[in-house]
């Protein structure tokens, strides 16, 4: 029996809030140290993100920062490098909560990923609990019993052939979001650096529609500011990057600065 503050500890409060029409808002980790980690990680913001796919972090890094933030608000959260069943075993291995995946284009794919983040016979995930079940502070049986459903999943959605099969991806059961990448999307549909060209909102707006109807969280990496988010978060998505710890450093001194007579 798994007693209160173990059930606290392992709930996957993303999850929870997206399930239940939630948003939930998340900031990309750049400053890889500890304390700062923390600070964000309990600003209000509901997850965190470490990103192994275009960011620097190894493996040992994200290990020792998902359990710097471990009791904070916020869940971690990783973007491994690719749909890969060992690059997504590792990412869950540290305690993380839920990994986010790039490149994912049909149906067939987005099963694989599901079945990569779940222990059999759900999945296909190795089996080593006990670094992870010591992280969200459970016995290596309480971690393999609850952490099937606990894991979130979230799937990118940044090339045109995603689009057009959106539909198959998001019937996929286990996709618990989706996570629209603009720079990618905009380059592979022909609008290099214009991730918010009208043709690529287009896009986005295809998911999002496809999204809602089938009940999977339509979420998105980046916007162009807090106004852009908040007509974002109008119009239905739910789980958005908000920006990175150091773009809101460099936002919050300079807007502090301004404040200031001199
Ligand atoms: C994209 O825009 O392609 C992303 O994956 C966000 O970093
Ligand atoms: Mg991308």
């Amino acid at each position: 029996m798994i007693n209160t503050s173990h059930e606290k500890a392992m709930r996957n409060r993303v999850k929870e809030r997206l399930k239940g029409g939630e948003t939930a808002l998340g900031v990309w980790i750049s400053i890889l140290n500890p304390q700062a980690v923390r600070i964000v990680a309990n600003s209000g913001i509901d997850w965190i993100l470490f990103d192994t796919e275009h960011g620097p972090p190894s493996l040992e890094t994200v290990d020792g920062l998902v359990r710097a933030s471990m009791g904070c608000k916020a869940l971690p959260l990783v973007r491994v490098v690719w749909n890969d069943m060992n690059a997504i075993k590792l990412a869950l291995d540290t305690g993380a909560y839920g990994v986010i995946i790039p490149w994912v284009n049909t149906g067939e794919e987005a099963e694989r990923a599901v079945s990569y983040c779940r222990y059999p016979p759900e999945g296909v995930r190795g089996c080593a609990p006990g670094r992870p079940a010591s992280v969200w502070g459970l016995r290596e049986e309480e971690y393999l019993e609850v952490v099937n459903e606990e894991i979130l999943v979230a799937v990118q959605i940044e090339t045109r052939k995603a689009v057009e099969n959106i539909e198959e991806i998001v019937a996929v059961e286990g996709v618990d979001a989706t996570f629209i990448g603009p720079m990618d999307l905009s380059m592979s549909m022909g609008y290099r650096g214009k991730p918010f060209h009208p043709e690529v909102v287009k896009a986005m707006e295809r998911v999002l529609d496809s999204c809602i109807a089938s009940g999977v969280a339509p979420g998105i990496a980046f916007a162009r500011g807090v106004e852009h988010i908040n007509e974002l978060i109008e119009k239905g998505f739910r789980f958005i990057g908000i920006g990175s710890d150091s773009g809101l450093l460099a936002t919050g001194c300079s807007e502090t600065l301004k404040k200031i007579r001199r």
